[in-house]
């Protein structure tokens, strides 16, 4: 996606017994990396589709708040490309793609106290800023209905207008 969504809005119609959101904002993940990561992770930029050649720095400036934030998909990205356009520019393979995102979600997962799981009640909306704040449903969402009840979430995004840039 070039401009990626500015808000998600969430309206859920049925909640299920278990089976919630997490979100967590990416600024303060960024401000909690090492040093070293820090600095490895302003190498990288994410590839979400290579073809129409959309390359997105994975940490750039929020449009609105000048802050950093980062700009990746768990599920979504075709590979990654360290030092882009700059002659040190190199593109990775499957398996780095796969541990770049296992880092990523390594980091979000080492940072609990940055965590908000919402967990649902029918009839909960949210608003969220969709480029300050990650989201990722939780594995209790795959869960069968006959075990936590029906899960129906409707989601609605609102266009974008920035493409992400260093
Ligand atoms: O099902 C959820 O909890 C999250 C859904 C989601 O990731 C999305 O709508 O983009
Ligand atoms: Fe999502």
């Amino acid at each position: 996606m070039d401009k990626p969504f500015k808000f998600s809005l969430y309206y859920i119609a049925s909640a299920p017994k278990k089976g919630g959101t997490v979100f967590i904002p990416l600024k303060e993940l960024i401000e909690a990396l090492s040093e070293e990561k820090h600095q490895r992770w302003e190498k990288l930029w994410m590839v979400s589709d290579r073809q129409s050649r959309i390359i997105h720095p994975l940490i750039y400036p929020h449009p609105s708040t000048k802050k950093p934030t980062l700009c990746f998909h768990l599920g979504m990205t075709e590979g990654f490309c360290w030092n882009y356009q700059s002659k040190d520019e190199r593109w990775t393979s499957w398996s780095e793609t796969e541990e770049i995102l296992s880092e990523i979600h390594a980091e979000i997962e080492s940072n609990p106290n940055l965590i908000y799981v919402h967990e649902w009640q029918t009839g909960d909306f949210i608003l969220s800023d969709n480029l300050a704040l990650g989201h990722e449903a939780t594995p209790e969402t795959q869960l069968p209905v006959s075990e936590v009840g029906l899960r129906v979430l409707h989601r609605t995004t609102i266009r974008g207008t920035n493409f992400p840039s260093k």
